[in-house]
């Protein structure tokens, strides 16, 4: 692979800086008939009529389970020390409970040596929003005892992986997983401007994370490392206008205060329980939940995308606030470009929050990218996304922000959700009729900056 120069390396990472892509089972890894799986609420959600664009589901997708050996020679051919994956539940618990499916269990036993063979450190997280089917039909998320089913199914894991994984996730964008789900109905497994249930979801989502943390500190992983990866963004408001300053406190108390103060804090911020009061969402907490939630974690995953400029808006449906993507060039989600807001972010983390390891969990662009039958794909876009993010993270770091690794979204085109196919995130083009991987020129750009970083800071054993 020649890189073709283009795009400016950073510099600044320390020696040990963990350099990584992410991914999720049900995006990438197809297969779900396969192996002893269990369906997920995706599974269902993705086949009913009008959820997603083109009538699409993610029964094939990447099809990475049966590709994974391919697509850790790719990781390894980026020169990748890191790997962000998540485990699909259903696969090695089909029912969600009980028996372990040994197949499933396998199969990630397989991928755990394949990257530690390659020399990349995997990086699983528990819960990327699929959902065991059969502990959606006992009442999901909205079910207090889901968070003691999630802690079981976590606690095997330790078991079974502890000896091999470090570094661990628990959850994946809990607000996604309530308030896209069961207020916007976007995601599985499709509620309705359900406040009271989107909230009581979020406890609940919560509540499991903390006894997960609990189950590693218990298993024979009790000196790994754990974390959780929430969404976050800094907000401003649109105007100088109360209204709208009003409007930039609520979301950021709704998006990323909401998932921050529990686990790090140890309370809800009072300014939201005052606006859920209407939901009852004191209803939800129960007398000693919150001193399980903010069980001492040892890492935050960040996934960020871009700054959040909201206005006031009575007509939407997120407490009266509307996102508005206000600079041009969007990305092919309709988002902005904004990089230095992870600097703004990174350091507020650290001020309002402590000085942990962060982790960048997500990062990364969709752009409509075109293969014309050769060996790459051109994604210029893609490759200034990056490397504007990373001058960020490098200034960040030059700040006293604790930064250990950054993860693209995505290693390859995947399921996009509710958008389907169409939304192209990869580091490499997936040919979905074919399956054939294809570097766009934003890989040989990644893997060239992750040499020049490795020569401009060697490593202490080299
Ligand atoms: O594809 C998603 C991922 O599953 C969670 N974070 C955002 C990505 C892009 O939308």
């Amino acid at each position: 692979m020649e890189a073709g120069g283009i795009g400016t390396f950073v510099s600044g990472f320390p020696a040990d800086f963990g350099w990584g892509t992410a991914t999720s089972a049900y995006q990438i890894e197809g297969a779900v008939d396969e192996g002893g799986r269990g369906q997920s609420i995706w599974d269902i959600f993705s086949h009913e009529s009008g959820r997603i664009e083109r009538g699409e589901n993610a029964d094939i997708s990447c099809d990475h389970y049966h590709h994974w050996q391919e697509d850790l020679d790719l990781m390894a051919e980026l020169g990748l020390s890191v790997y962000r994956f998540s485990i699909a539940w259903p696969r090695v618990m089909p029912d969600g409970k009980g028996p372990l499916n040994e197949e499933g269990v396998g199969f990630y036993s397989g991928l755990i040596d394949g990257l530690l063979e390659r020399g990349i450190t995997p990086f699983p997280t528990l819960y990327h929003w699929d959902l065991p089917q059969a502990l959606e039909e006992e009442g999901g998320w909205m079910n207090r005892d889901t968070s003691q089913r999630f802690a079981e199914y976590a606690a095997a894991m330790f078991e079974r992986f502890g000896d091999r994984v470090d570094l661990w996730l628990t959850h994946n964008e809990p607000w996604v997983a309530a308030f896209v789900a069961y207020v916007a109905g976007e995601h599985a497994p499709g509620g309705c401007e359900d406040w009271p249930l989107a909230l009581r979801v979020s406890h609940h989502l919560l509540l499991s994370h903390g006894l997960a943390v609990q189950a590693l500190r218990a298993s024979r992983a009790a000196s790994a490392k754990i974390g959780f990866a929430p969404n976050l963004q800094p907000v401003h408001p649109l105007t100088g206008s109360p209204e709208d300053a009003e409007a930039a406190r609520i979301w950021d108390g709704f998006q990323n205060r909401w998932f921050l103060d529990p686990v790090f804090k140890g309370s809800y911020p009072e300014d939201m329980l005052a606006e859920y009061e209407r939901f009852g969402v004191e209803e939800a907490i129960e007398d000693g939940d919150l001193a399980v939630i903010s069980s001492p974690v040892d890492l935050l995953g960040v996934n960020f995308y871009q700054q959040a400029t909201v206005k006031h808006d009575p007509d939407s449906v997120f407490l009266g606030v509307a996102g508005v993507p206000t600079r041009p060039p969007l990305t092919d989600m309709g988002w902005a470009v904004t990089p230095e807001a992870l600097h703004e972010l990174l350091l507020r983390l650290k001020r309002d929050y402590g000085d942990f390891d962060i982790y960048i969990t997500e990062n990364g662009a969709a752009y409509p990218d075109e293969w014309d039958g050769g060996d790459i794909v051109e994604d210029p876009k893609r490759v200034d996304f990056i490397s504007r993010h990373l001058e960020s993270l490098s200034q960040a770091i030059a700040d006293g922000v604790n930064v250990k690794g950054y993860c693209v979204w995505a290693l390859l085109d995947n399921f996009e959700w509710a958008k389907g196919y169409d939304k192209r995130f990869g580091l490499y083009y997936v040919d979905y009729p074919t399956q054939r991987r294809i570097p766009k020129r934003s890989a040989l750009w990644y893997r060239d900056q992750i040499a020049a970083s490795r020569l401009a800071t060697p490593q202490e054993d080299e």
